[in-house]
């Protein structure tokens, strides 16, 4: 993947990609789940309310094409609002997943977004990138490089 025409993250920087779920949006408790990264010292680096097509949410979750639970994954979060963001800040990728919590949040623990919030797997509340890479493949899917503000 071609890095050339974009402008270099300061050292230690790291972005990662965020989705609030539609039950976040329906809860009105997006506010709070943004407070704690911004809290982190997180950046907002981009952020939209969107309604995801089935094509980015298939997109978005292909690693899981043909999963007893991808058909209804896809349709948890198709043509509903999602908040969609970027956020920067050290170690963004593995911070952020840890301040989630587990998949399952009957698992995840207290403290964590999932661990204080939910209660449905599938409706787990958020989505983070898991790593570097799925970052690069997953915000591209719903920002371009011009969107993103340093
Ligand atoms: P995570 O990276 O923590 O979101 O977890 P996964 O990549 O394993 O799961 C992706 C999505 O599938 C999550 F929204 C949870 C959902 N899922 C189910 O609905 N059922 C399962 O059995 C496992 C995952």
């Amino acid at each position: 993947m071609s890095l050339i025409g974009r402008p270099p993250l300061e050292m230690d920087m790291e972005r990662t990609f965020v989705m609030l779920k539609p039950s976040c949006v329906e809860r009105r408790i997006m506010g709070e789940v943004i407070a704690r990264f911004e809290r982190k010292g997180f950046n907002i680096v981009s952020m939209k309310l969107i309604k995801m097509s089935r094509q980015q949410a298939e997109e978005l979750y292909s690693a899981h094409r043909g999963k007893h639970f991808y058909d209804g994954l896809v349709a948890a979060v198709t043509g509903k609002p999602v908040l969609v963001l970027v956020l920067e800040g050290r170690g963004a990728v593995e911070v952020v997943r840890r301040m989630i919590g587990a998949t399952d949040p009957i698992k995840a623990e207290p403290g964590t977004i999932r661990g204080d919030y939910g209660s449905d797997i599938t409706d787990n509340i958020v989505h983070a990138s898991d790593s570097k890479e799925s970052y690069e493949r997953e915000y591209r899917l719903f920002f371009s490089d011009q969107e993103l503000v340093s």
